[in-house]
């Protein structure tokens, strides 16, 4: 079994990436399951296979310890490492293909807190990857397009698994997709768009960060999708059986090449 995280800022896409993999793999002979991480979500576009609600109830949080919406959020990212053999038995008692997990919202709840980490270094599965979601939305300006690869990159330190970046919304924003295609594959491209800022400060502070990102090997092509039209899910599907298959390919050239 295999486990694909997706990680990304609230309304990104998260969860309906997840409905559109579950739906991908499934129409291709495979068997995926969906596990939602997400205590504080009302209502979700797939049913979860596998649900952290069914462990950790933020109303009841809320009552007995007489914690508001946030604190009882937070008190709920927190406790998800705590139900990780609960729902480990779970998963593996549908003894899937995939697991896909859909992350809580609030992506400094889950990534940059213990529990969130914790969960997935210990969560069992042979090959593990994390899809990080650019909401095309938001990144469509240089600057924005440089601060959310910041937080790529720091969510993978975070992480410590292998990485996806992954362009969502790409049917909202045809006329931008080219130039944050390229600022993707390209670093000088962002710096050139990254002139065109006015505010001169955060213009320099981009360019080093596009640079030192670049340097430290961050910097990575997006892969474009759109969930609506599921325009670009057949080149992501590709690119984590690459991943995923690693280890197989790894075994395959020892084998033959010693
Ligand atoms: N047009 C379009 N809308 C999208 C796409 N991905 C997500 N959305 C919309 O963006 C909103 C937030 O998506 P959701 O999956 O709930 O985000 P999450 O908070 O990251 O789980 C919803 O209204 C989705 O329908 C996309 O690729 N194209
Ligand atoms: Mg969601």
């Amino acid at each position: 079994m295999d486990a694909i995280f997706i990680t990304g800022t609230a309304g990104s896409g998260k969860s309906f990436l997840t409905s559109r993999l579950l739906q991908w793999y499934k129409d291709h002979q495979v068997f995926p399951v969906s596990l939602n991480l997400d205590p504080g979500v009302i209502s979700l576009p797939y049913t979860p296979d596998v649900d952290v609600r069914d462990y950790i109830d933020i109303n009841t949080l809320m009552d007995n310890y007489n914690l508001g919406p946030n604190g009882s959020l937070i008190m709920a990212n927190d406790m998800i490492s705590t139900k990780l053999e609960d729902i480990q038995n779970e998963i593996d008692n549908l003894n899937p293909d995939y697991v896909i997990v859909d992350t809580p919202g609030q992506i400094e709840l889950f990534a940059f807190r213990e529990s969130g980490p914790y969960f997935i270094s210990n969560f069992l599965a042979d090959n593990k990857v994390n899809l990080f979601i650019f909401d095309g939305v938001v990144v469509s300006s240089p600057i924005n397009y440089s601060s959310i690869s910041l937080l790529a990159s720091s969510v993978k330190l975070r992480l410590k698994i292998a990485q996806i970046n992954v362009l969502t919304k790409r049917d909202l924003i045809i006329d931008r997709l080219k130039d944050v295609l390229e600022w993707s594959n390209s670093h000088f491209a962002l710096e050139f768009a990254l002139n065109n800022e006015k505010d001169l400060e955060r213009s320099l502070l981009s360019k080093d960060l596009a640079k030192s990102m670049s340097k430290g090997g961050f910097m990575q092509t997006l892969l474009a999708v759109s969930n609506l039209t599921m325009n670009g899910i057949i080149n992501l599907s590709a690119a984590l059986d690459r991943i995923l298959n690693q280890d197989q390919v790894e075994e395959i050239k020892t084998k033959y090449e010693v």
